[in-house]
C-alpha cells in the first residue's frame, strides 16, 4: 500500500504538496519580477525563491477551495503571505537580530547583499505583499479590504512584530520564562501568520463569520502546534548533535516547550492541539476537508 495515502481519507498528501507548491512558486516567480533597479529585485528574489515549504501559502490555497473558493481567488493572497514571511525571515536573520548567516540551506540576505540592501529588501517584499492582495480580481472590494486588515494585524505590533519584540526583550532569561510568555511568543511569531492564512482563504472563498470563526480555531491549534514540533525538533537535533549530556546543558539557556515542560507533555500537547484542530473542521464532510486534516497531521508529525 501507498504510506502516503492517507488510510481514511484516501488523500495523497505528497502529490497535493508537490502540485499547490509548484503553482505558488510560478506565482512569486511572476509577483516579484527581475526589473530595474535589478539592485533590490535581485535580492527580493534571491530570498523568496530560495525554496522553503510554502506552508502559509497552501493553507490558504486549501481554505479558499474548501469553503467553495478556487485557487485563483486566493492565489495573490497567498504569495502576499509567502513574501511576509520571507522579508521577517530576512529582517530576523540580520546581525541586529538573530544574526544568522545561513537560512533555507543559503547565505543569509545580508551575507550576499549586505545590511542597508537586506532591510530595504524586507520593506519592499512587505509592500508588494499588501499590493498583491489589493491587486485580487474577482473578488468583492469588501472581502480585499477584509483580507488586507488581517494580514496587516497579523504583521504588525498585534502580530509578528509583537512576539518578535517579546522575545528580543526576554533573551537571556532562558528557561525561568514563564511558559505563558513562551506561548504568546510562539503565537504572534508563528502562529498569527499561519491564522491569517487560513483566514484570508475563508475571506476570498466567500465563508461566512460563523466558518470564518471555526476555521480560526483550527488555524491557531496547528500554529501553537507548529511551534510546539518546531521545539521538539530543535531538541531532537540539539542531543543528536552534541550528545545527550551536553544537548541538556545547552538547551536549559533556551526557552522551549521541552526545556519548560518537558518533552513528553510537549508531545501530548502538540498531538491535543491537532486533534482540537481536526474537531474544528467537524462541519465539513472527509472529503472536502481532506488537506486541511492532512496538513494538520503533517504539521503535528513533522520532521524537518
Ligand atoms: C512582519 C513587519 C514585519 C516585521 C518582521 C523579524 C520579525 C518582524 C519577526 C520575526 C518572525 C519570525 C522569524 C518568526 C519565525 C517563524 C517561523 C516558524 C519560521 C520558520 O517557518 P517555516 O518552517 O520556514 O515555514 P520555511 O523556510 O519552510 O518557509
Amino acid at each position: 500500500a501507498d504510506t502516503r495515502v492517507s488510510p481514511k481519507t484516501q488523500f495523497d498528501l505528497q502529490a497535493y504538496t508537490k502540485e499547490q507548491a509548484d503553482l505558488v512558486n510560478e506565482a512569486l516567480d511572476r509577483a516579484v519580477p527581475l526589473q530595474h533597479p535589478e539592485s533590490i529585485t535581485d535580492p527580493m528574489r534571491y530570498s523568496t525563491l530560495a525554496g522553503g515549504k510554502r506552508i502559509r501559502p497552501m493553507l490558504c490555497l486549501a481554505t479558499c477551495q474548501m469553503v467553495g473558493g478556487s485557487v485563483h481567488e486566493a492565489l495573490n493572497t497567498a504569495c502576499a503571505l509567502e513574501l511576509v514571511h520571507t522579508m521577517s525571515l530576512i529582517h530576523d536573520d540580520l546581525p541586529s537580530m538573530d544574526n544568522d548567516d545561513f537560512r533555507r540551506g543559503r547565505p543569509t540576505n545580508h551575507k550576499v547583499y549586505g545590511e542597508d540592501v537586506a532591510i530595504l529588501s524586507g520593506d519592499a517584499l512587505l509592500c508588494r505583499a499588501f499590493e498583491l492582495v489589493a491587486a485580487t480580481e474577482n473578488v468583492p472590494p469588501q472581502a480585499i479590504v477584509q483580507a488586507v486588515t488581517e494580514l496587516a494585524k497579523a504583521a504588525g505590533a498585534e502580530g509578528l512584530v509583537a512576539g518578535q519584540i517579546v522575545d528580543i526583550k526576554s533573551e537571556g532569561i532562558g528557561a525561568s520564562l514563564g511558559v505563558e510568555t513562551l506561548q504568546y511568543i510562539h503565537e504572534h511569531k508563528t502562529a498569527a501568520l499561519l491564522e491569517a492564512a487560513v483566514v484570508t482563504g475563508a475571506i476570498m472563498g466567500n465563508a461566512g463569520a460563523l466558518e470564518i470563526l471555526s476555521l480560526r480555531k483550527y488555524a491557531k491549534c496547528i500554529g501553537l502546534a507548529f511551534q510546539v514540533v518546531d521545539d521538539i525538533l530543535d531538541v531532537s537535533s540539539t542531543t543528536e548533535q552534541l550528545g545527550k549530556t551536553a544537548g541538556k546543558d545547552l538547551l536549559s539557556d533556551k526557552a522551549t516547550y521541552p526545556a519548560l515542560l518537558g518533552l513528553e507533555k510537549s508531545k501530548a500537547i502538540a498531538a491535543e492541539l491537532i486533534a482540537e484542530a481536526k474537531s474544528s473542521l467537524a462541519a465539513y464532510d472527509t472529503k472536502t476537508a481532506a488537506p486541511l486534516i492532512a496538513l494538520a497531521e503533517y504539521i503535528g508529525s513533522r520532521t524537518n
